[in-house]
C-alpha cells in the first residue's frame, strides 16, 4: 500500500497551479488560508469555498473534478499569546477549537502546526549554488551568529557562543557588504513562505524579549496545556493533528525549542495518547541532529504519524547544513520509506481508517527553467517534481522487493 502523495500548494497566487501539481502525480493538496490572521478562526465557509476551488475546476462548463483533494491543512498558526502561557491564551484557544470544528465539519482530515517560538522554518541562505549549477536552502551557522551577534546585538548572545564561533561569525560578518547583509537579515526575519510573520529588526526584538522567563520547561507545560484543550475537540471533529518539529531543531536567538527530539516527541504523544494528537515528521528537519534516529522515530512513535514531510538534509558541521536532494545527504531515505510502509501495514491489519499517510516532498532545489523563473524557496516546481518522483520510485522498489513483509 502506497503513501498517499501530496502537494504543498500556496493558494491562488502560487506560481505552481493545480493542474500542474495533478501533472506531478499528487492527488492531495496541502494548503492553509494563508489570509487569516494568526489567531483568527477559519470560518466553515472560508475552508469550504477553498476546499470547493481546489477540488472542482469551474472554469470549464459543466465544471469538472480535477481529481484533487484538500488533504492536509499546513498549518494553523498558534497565536503567539497561547505559547507564551499568558493569561489571554485562553481566548485564542477557544478560537484555536473553533477552525478545528470547523475543519472537521468540511472534511479535511489532518491538521498540521508547529510550535516554534516567534520564528517558523528558519534559513540564511536562499540560493547556494551546488555543484551541479542548482541551488539550494543553507543554514550557515556563522552567518546566523554574525547576525544575531552583529546586526541584531541580542543581549547576551555572546554567551552562547564559543570563542571560535565568534571568531568565525566576526570573519564572515566583516566580508559581507551591505546588500549581503541586507539579504541575510531579510532571509533571517522577513518571514520564509508559509512561515508565520515577518518582522523588522526593532519588532524582532520586542518579540524575544517576551521569553526572557519562558526556559523549555516552562515553554513544554504551554505546549502541554494547550494539548489538553485542544485534542479533546480535535478528537470529536474528527481532525487529526501534527505537530511538525523545530527547524533546525536546536534553540535559536536563545528562544526554548523543545520539538527536536524523539524525547521531545515521546512527551508531547503521551500528552493524550491518541492518533488524533499526533506527529508530522519532517525527516529533513529531524536529520539535522545526528541523533535523530529517523526509522527508529517511525518504527517506534510510527502509530502517531499523520503526516510526511520527506526531504534530506547535509550536515556542513559546526550545525551547519543545506538542503541536499532528497535521495542524497545524511537522511537514510531508503530506510525511512521501509519503516514508513512497515506501519501502514500494521495499519492495514489493525483495519485503521488512516492506513495511507500523507506525504509530500519537501523542499525541492532550484532546477532547470525555475532557476529563470520567481519562485517560493525551496517550493519550485521542477525540484519537488524531481524529488517527488525519485521517492515515488523508491517506495514502488521498496514495496515490490518484498522487504517490508521480511
Ligand atoms: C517549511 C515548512 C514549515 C511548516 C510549519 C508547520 O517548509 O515545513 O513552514 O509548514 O512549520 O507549521
Amino acid at each position: 500500500m502506497a503513501m498517499e502523495q501530496t502537494w504543498r500548494w500556496y493558494g491562488p497566487t502560487d506560481p505552481v497551479t493545480l493542474a500542474d501539481i495533478r501533472q506531478a502525480g499528487a492527488t492531495g493538496i496541502v494548503t492553509a488560508l494563508h489570509e487569516v490572521p494568526i489567531g483568527e478562526v477559519w470560518t466553515e465557509e472560508a475552508i469550504a469555498e477553498r476546499k470547493k476551488h481546489i477540488e472542482i475546476d469551474e472554469s470549464v462548463f459543466p465544471p469538472k473534478s480535477r481529481g484533487l483533494n484538500w488533504s492536509v491543512i499546513e498549518s494553523i498558526p498558534v497565536h503567539e499569546d497561547i505559547k507564551q502561557g499568558l493569561p489571554t491564551r485562553d481566548k485564542w484557544i477557544e478560537k484555536y477549537k473553533q477552525s478545528i470544528r470547523n475543519v472537521g465539519k468540511v472534511g479535511i482530515p489532518v491538521l498540521t502546526y508547529n510550535w516554534m517560538p516567534v520564528v517558523d522554518w528558519t534559513r540564511t541562505n536562499l540560493e547556494m549554488e551546488l555543484a551541479d549549477g542548482a541551488k539550494a536552502l543553507q543554514f550557515d551557522m556563522s552567518e546566523y551568529i554574525a547576525f544575531d551577534l552583529y546586526m541584531l546585538e541580542r543581549e547576551g548572545a555572546i554567551k552562547d557562543y564559543t570563542p571560535q564561533q565568534i571568531e568565525a561569525a566576526k570573519r564572515k560578518f566583516e566580508s559581507m557588504d551591505a546588500q549581503k547583509r541586507y539579504i541575510l537579515e531579510k532571509n533571517i526575519i522577513a518571514g520564509l513562505p508559509g512561515g508565520q510573520e515577518g518582522y523588522s529588526i526593532k519588532e524582532f526584538k520586542e518579540r524575544l524579549s517576551a521569553y526572557k522567563n519562558i526556559g523549555p520547561d516552562a515553554y513544554r507545560e504551554n505546549l502541554k496545556y494547550f494539548l489538553l484543550q485542544i485534542v479533546p475537540v480535535a478528537i470529536e471533529s474528527g481532525v487529526r493533528l501534527a505537530i511538525h518539529p523545530d527547524d533546525p531543531p536546536v534553540s535559536l536567538f536563545g528562544l526554548p525549542r523543545v520539538v527536536s527530539t524523539e524525547t521531545d516527541l515521546q512527551f508531547i504523544i503521551n500528552v493524550v495518547d491518541s492518533i488524533y494528537n499526533g506527529l508530522c515528521v519532517c525527516t529533513g528537519s529531524l536529520g539535522v541532529r545526528p541523533d535523530n534516529d529517523l526509522p527508529g522515530i517511525i518504527t517506534r512513535l510510527g502509530e502517531k504519524i499523520n503526516f510526511l514531510h520527506l526531504r534530506s538534509t547535509q550536515r556542513d558541521g559546526d550545525g551547519s547544513f543545506h538542503e541536499a536532494g532528497h535521495l542524497q545527504g545524511n537522511v537514510d531515505m531508503y530506510n525511512v520509506i521501509v519503516a514508513v510502509l512497515k506501519e501502514q501495514q500494521k495499519r492495514s491489519a489493525a483495519n485503521r481508517i488512516d492506513i495511507e499517510i500523507p506525504m509530500r516532498a519537501d523542499h525541492g532545489h532550484t532546477i532547470l527553467d525555475d532557476l529563470r523563473k520567481k519562485t517560493n524557496p525551496g517550493y519550485s516546481a521542477l525540484g519537488l517534481l524531481r524529488g517527488q518522483a525519485e521517492l515515488r520510485g523508491l517506495e514502488l522498489g521498496i514495496e515490490r522487493s518484498g522487504v517490508i513483509f521480511q
